[in-house]
């Protein structure tokens, strides 16, 4: 594929993403970004110039979507409101870009008959008890919780109907947590970093029990490159790297990492219907297309992404107030 499309491209795993892409293809990457609060230009930084067009635009925006689809062989969509607890108190941009700006991108990609990989989450399943020995699988049905995860259920189900309907060529993925650079300071693992740099103690949801499924960014990039070139049209992956951790345990790694005791974060207050474990079965997407991750030891993946905010602060000093003036008016 020689022009690649990527909405969302200034975001954490966008940015990645594009770096990925251009340092293993020979691929054009078009980035079509809104840089809402999330998105950040400064994240495509050192990617050549000969490489890279940006444009500055809305993907629920029909006129700019046609004609930016028109131009390219594929199309890869992250652009998306990502943040739960934001959408716990404010769910109106989920529902326009999450549900609208999908629904655009299908059209246009209908229009155009152009090949589409949606990105998802593996939050469209809800929730798994602490001990159940079931993780999801690509047949898991739809349960989600949070207007965030609602939308991108939503988001899912459109591209399955238009695959079904109009025979759009497009291939799903839902992905577990990532870490890595360029992540917003709003997410957990950034916060607690950028808190212990600023001396602030982190900060833990309820009792800290929540189970995540950590996989690094990079990885999350090669596994959407493999299911691009090889993934089977109408069909869904899940990515997931073995990486289930409880928030408690992964504060602690960020204290001790940091060289600060372990016991020196707060408790604060729970998120409304916080769900409690996620956690992958990436089988399929190992078995069938041959992937497997690279970044498997959790310990050295946060110690260097610990590196990356200390050596750019740069890049994140500026959202950093005003996220956690927001968090503490939540009493979070
Ligand atoms: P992010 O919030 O860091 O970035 C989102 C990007 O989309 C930003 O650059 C923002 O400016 C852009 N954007 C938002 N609304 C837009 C619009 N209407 N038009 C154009 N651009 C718009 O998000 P992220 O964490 O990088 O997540 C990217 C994708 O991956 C999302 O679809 C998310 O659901 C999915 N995902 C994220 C994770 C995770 O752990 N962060 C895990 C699984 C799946
Ligand atoms: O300060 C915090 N303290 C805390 O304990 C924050 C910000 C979070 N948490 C907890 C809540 C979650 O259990 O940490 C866990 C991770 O929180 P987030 O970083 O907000 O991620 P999560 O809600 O799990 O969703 C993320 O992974 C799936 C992404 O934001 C989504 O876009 C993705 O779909």
């Amino acid at each position: 594929m020689k022009t690649l499309l990527v909405t969302g491209g200034a975001g954490f795993i966008g940015s990645n993403f594009v770096h990925y892409v251009v340092e293993n293809t020979d691929a054009h990457v078009t980035v079509l970004d809104k840089l809402t609060y999330a998105g950040n230009r400064a994240s495509l930084d050192g990617v050549p110039k000969e490489r890279l067009g940006f444009v500055h635009g809305d993907i629920a925006d029909p006129a700019v979507v046609n004609s930016l689809v028109a131009d390219a062989d594929a199309v890869v969509h992250f652009a998306a409101e990502s943040h739960n607890d934001n959408s716990l108190q404010d769910p109106r941009p989920f529902l326009d870009t999450n549900i609208m700006g999908t629904y655009t991108l299908l059209e246009a990609v209908r229009r155009h008959d152009k090949r589409f990989h949606h990105i998802s989450t593996d939050e469209v399943y809800g929730d798994l008890e602490l001990d159940d020995p079931q993780r999801f699988t690509e047949s898991t049905p739809y349960n989600p919780s949070s207007p965030y995860s609602s939308t991108k259920a939503g988001s899912d189900l459109l591209v399955r109907a238009w695959v079904r309907s109009f025979g759009v060529q497009a291939t799903i993925s839902n992905c577990s947590n990532n870490y890595g650079p360029y992540q917003h300071v709003e997410k957990f693992i950034p916060r607690q970093i950028t808190n212990v740099i600023d001396g602030i103690r982190p900060k833990l949801y309820g009792a800290g029990e929540n189970v995540r499924d950590w996989i690094h960014a990079n990885d999350h990039s090669s596994a959407v490159l493999t299911i691009l070139e090889r993934g089977q049209i109408g069909e869904t992956y899940l990515i997931g790297a073995d990486g289930e951790k409880n928030n408690k345990d992964v504060v602690e790694l960020i204290l001790t990492t940091m060289g600060e005791p372990a016991a020196g974060y707060d408790h604060v207050l729970d998120r409304p219907g916080h769900d409690l474990r996620y956690a992958i079965d990436s089988t399929r997407l190992r078995t069938e297309l041959g992937w497997t991750p690279k970044f498997s030891d959790f310990e050295s993946g946060l110690a260097s992404t610990v590196e990356w905010y200390r050596n750019n602060e740069a890049w994140w000093r500026p959202q950093k107030a005003a996220t956690e003036a927001k968090y503490v008016t939540q009493g979070q």
